[in-house]
């Protein structure tokens, strides 16, 4: 049975607070612009505050929400995937990687500041986000907190989102079967997504064995969703809706779900891609529709 989708407020609102209580802990967490080294703290801030639709740390909203953790207990995991994606986008922007200069909208992070402060506010944000996860007044055990240290790192390393950038940089130019290109993308895009959902559902209450199957296959395909539609939005969509430089897939001759299967097949992937991730969603019952209202948001965004 289908779970009623709520009405569309209640999601806007929650995914408004979620979004403004996040922007708040990664204010705090963040060292003023004004401590020394300055500008190394100006350009991680930079590239934290004020943008970005906070997909991941409501996705770790969400899957607490599902096993009854409190909103305070999840709020730096939240921050800790936030801080590794932000990492991740100032990197890939990079001129030895996607070599880009717009960025949520404004310059990105080394055309604001420069090459080498970029790469270190990079570093530096990743180094923030397993010390975020290490600290904090939250009563979170030991344990706990370093199966959420683990679940992050495994995620953002080379078996998860370093990995898949590698083979993303190692594919330009080439042809990428399906497998491949779905290979590629559960590591580069889908990892952090996937751990997102997992580090929320570990903040509360176990899930029993089915549920926690399920979880992790709603967790696989809107993490996949993400991509077949960013892939989409890159080749139809605009740089000023986007925020960032549209079209820069096919400038980079890179292989993705458009080049691949055809812009027809990529929108019907994602349509099966939605319609297997909310199955998942429904098999969790009571407490999934966070994660339903999240995995519609992802499809139908339009940045
Ligand atoms: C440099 C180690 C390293 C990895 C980079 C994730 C990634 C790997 C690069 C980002 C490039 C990219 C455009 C990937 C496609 C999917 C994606 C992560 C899009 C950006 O995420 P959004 O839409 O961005 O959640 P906002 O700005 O809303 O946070």
């Amino acid at each position: 049975m289908r779970i009623e989708p709520e009405p569309a407020g209640i999601f806007a609102d929650w995914m408004a607070e979620v979004q403004a209580r996040t922007e708040r802990a990664l204010e705090r967490i963040l060292p003023c612009a004004q401590v020394a080294p300055q500008r190394l703290h100006a350009a991680m801030r930079y590239a934290v505050l004020g943008a970005g639709k906070r997909v991941r740390p409501l996705l770790v909203h969400a899957a607490g929400a599902l096993t009854g953790a409190a909103a305070a207990s999840l709020d730096r995991a939240a921050c800790a995937v936030e801080l590794i994606h932000a990492y991740s986008l100032v990197h890939d922007d990079l001129p030895c990687m996607d070599d880009d200069t717009l960025r949520r909208g404004r310059p990105t992070c080394h055309v604001e500041f420069d090459l080498a402060t970029a790469l270190l506010a990079g570093d530096a944000l990743q180094s923030a986000a397993f010390q975020t996860l290490c600290e904090g007044p939250e009563h979170i055990e030991p344990a706990l907190r370093l199966d959420l240290v683990r679940l992050l790192a495994q995620a953002a390393g080379s078996r998860g989102m370093a990995g898949g950038q590698a083979i993303d940089l190692a594919s330009v130019g080439s042809a990428l079967s399906v497998e491949e290109l779905e290979f590629m993308h559960i590591h580069k895009t889908g990892a952090l997504i996937r751990a997102s959902v997992k580090m929320g559902a570990r903040l509360g209450a176990g899930l029993e064995a089915g549920a926690g199957a399920a979880l992790d296959r709603y967790a696989r395909c809107a993490g996949l969703l993400f991509q077949v539609v960013d892939d989409l939005l890159d080749c139809e969509s605009n740089t000023a809706t986007l925020g960032k430089t549209a079209g820069k897939d096919r400038e980079n001759d890179k292989p993705t779900y458009v080049t691949v299967l055809g812009t027809a097949r990529a929108r019907e992937l994602s349509r099966e891609l939605l319609d297997e991730a909310l199955e998942a969603a429904d098999e969790l019952g009571p407490g999934g529709e966070r994660l339903i209202d999240l995995a519609r948001f992802i499809v139908e965004r339009k940045y």
